[in-house]
């Protein structure tokens, strides 16, 4: 299933501290938070929510301090938003580039409540010469040889659109320490990086920012002698529940000979998908997908085909997303150094066959 399938053990030390979503949780139109994916670069950090501040500082003439108690007493909104990792495909390029190896399934919609974030930048008042905002988490660790807190930025323009929360709870409940307690920001439309978990202060800055998860990692590369360009928006992406049963160690799927109804999510954080198309054959030749309304302006799109799997034997299905600004799947992958911003289309093995037919392979021991 991988090109170069030897993982190594810290691989599967990121791997098993960070999974994806299971892709029979594409079902739920809001995903419930233990099947949501998770990413974290360093350690979940333990924080006491009675002493927690939010400072809002840098170029501003009236730094604050906010407790939640201040933040949950402001207007709250609650946005569905899919969220996916910028990494998400990672595992599938060949090299395989060294970090969190996913497949295709860092991805999860949620229900996020919070408030706005560009009544709170107004009130700090920004001068005249700020350009960033800078998030900054509570959690710190070392990355490319760097002593960091992990921080990311947003220009003036995106950190005051008005879809951009200060989040404090998911899905109706509190954030779990894993999602970012007490308080994390949510970027609609971004990769995941962007969207700053366990926040603990926001400043603006006068000059393009330096961190390292913002001017070294994220870029999209295709070799190190050049900068790249940074990762932002998500890409278009379409991923199916797989049909049928699954083999426990290969995943292959099997189907009994039958008209299958094929479902799944489609999204892009650029503009609203238009197009999804499923392939029976590996990509040769396309049909149209039925397209239902988005959960959100900000989140997935469910989608359904027909496929008759009547031909016995086994199938490669293919699903492709294509967004109202003409960005698309590739059906073959270009590689890149991080492995960022891969939406090659999604592969799945199906064998059409009677069950009395399927072998199942000598190693499949639980
Ligand atoms: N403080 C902090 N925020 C962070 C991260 C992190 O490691 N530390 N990981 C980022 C990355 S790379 C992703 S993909 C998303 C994942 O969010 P989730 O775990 O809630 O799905 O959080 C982002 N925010
Ligand atoms: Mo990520």
């Amino acid at each position: 299933m991988i090109d170069s399938p030897d993982i190594t053990p810290e691989e599967l030390q990121l791997a098993v501290r960070n999974h994806s979503l299971p892709l029979e949780a594409l079902r739920y139109d809001i995903t419930p938070v233990g099947l949501h994916y998770l990413l974290i670069h360093f350690d979940i950090p333990f924080v006491d929510a009675k002493s927690y501040e939010l400072v809002v500082g840098g170029r501003v003439r009236r730094p604050l301090r906010l407790t939640m108690e201040d933040l949950r007493s402001r207007p709250t909104t609650t946005l569905a938003v899919t969220l996916e990792c910028a990494g998400n495909g990672r595992a599938r390029l060949s090299p395989r580039p060294m970090s969190q190896p996913w497949l295709t399934e860092a991805v999860g919609n949620a229900e996020w409540t919070g408030t706005s974030l560009a009544p709170i930048l107004e009130e700090a008042g920004l001068e005249e010469d700020a350009v960033d905002v800078v998030f900054t988490g509570l959690d710190r660790g070392v990355q490319g040889g760097v002593d960091q807190l992990y921080e990311r930025s947003l220009s003036l323009a995106d950190a005051t659109r008005p879809e951009v929360l200060l989040a404090y709870a998911i899905n109706g409940q509190p954030l779990p320490p894993q999602h970012g307690f007490p308080l994390r920001l949510i970027v609609p439309g971004w990769y995941g990086m962007t969207h700053v978990k366990w926040l603990r202060s926001i400043t603006a800055v006068d000059a393009g920012f330096g961190g390292y998860q913002q001017a070294t990692a994220y870029h999209y590369r295709a070799n190190t002698e050049i900068a790249g360009e940074p990762v932002t928006r998500m890409l278009p992406r379409a991923l199916m529940v797989p049909p049928g049963v699954p083999d426990f160690m290969t995943r292959t799927r099997f189907v009994e000979p039958s008209r299958v109804q094929v479902e799944g999510r489609a999204w892009s954080g650029r503009a609203p998908v238009v197009r999804v198309e499923f392939s029976a054959d590996g990509g040769a030749t396309w049909v149209d997908a039925a397209l239902e309304e988005a959960v959100s302006t900000f989140a997935w799109r469910r989608w359904t085909c027909a496929w008759d799997a009547t031909r016995a034997g086994p199938h490669e299905l293919c699903a492709r997303a294509t967004d109202a600004a003409g960005n698309t799947q590739p059906v073959a992958q270009d590689w890149n150094v991080e492995g960022v911003q891969n939406n090659g289309v999604q592969r799945v093995l199906v064998v059409v066959g009677a069950t009395a037919e399927r072998q199942p392979p000598a190693d499949s021991l639980a």
